[in-house]
């Protein structure tokens, strides 16, 4: 348990207190206007989803209002819900994604 900035090495070896990092959902937002084609584009895309898996997530989304991309660590969830968003505002689709904290 050595403390910051008074430079026991040796204890960091020894006794290395590993926090797991805290988890984010990524989330897609269901809308009216978006094309079921795009979600799954942007499912494919993004997050690396199969055709199959892609359609059933975008069908999830478009029945109970929103529905789950993947789980990632803070930077990372962040990065690919405003790339998402970039994306979609690029092609002038209303897509929202958006970021939860898991519990
Ligand atoms: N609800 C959209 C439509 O009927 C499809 C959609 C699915 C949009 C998932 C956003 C997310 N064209």
């Amino acid at each position: 348990s050595s403390r910051e900035g008074e430079g026991d090495v040796a204890f960091q070896t020894a006794d290395p207190e590993l926090k797991r990092p805290s988890l984010y959902r990524v989330v897609l937002l269901n809308d009216d206007y978006t094309p079921m084609e795009f979600v799954v584009h942007i499912l494919e895309q993004f997050f690396a989803m199969n055709r199959e898996k892609a359609t059933q997530v975008m069908l999830a989304v478009h029945t109970q209002g929103k529905g789950v991309c993947g789980v990632y660590t803070k930077d990372i969830a962040e990065t690919k819900a405003a790339l998402v968003n970039d994306y979609s505002r690029e092609n002038q689709h209303p897509l929202l994604c958006e970021v939860e904290e898991l519990d």
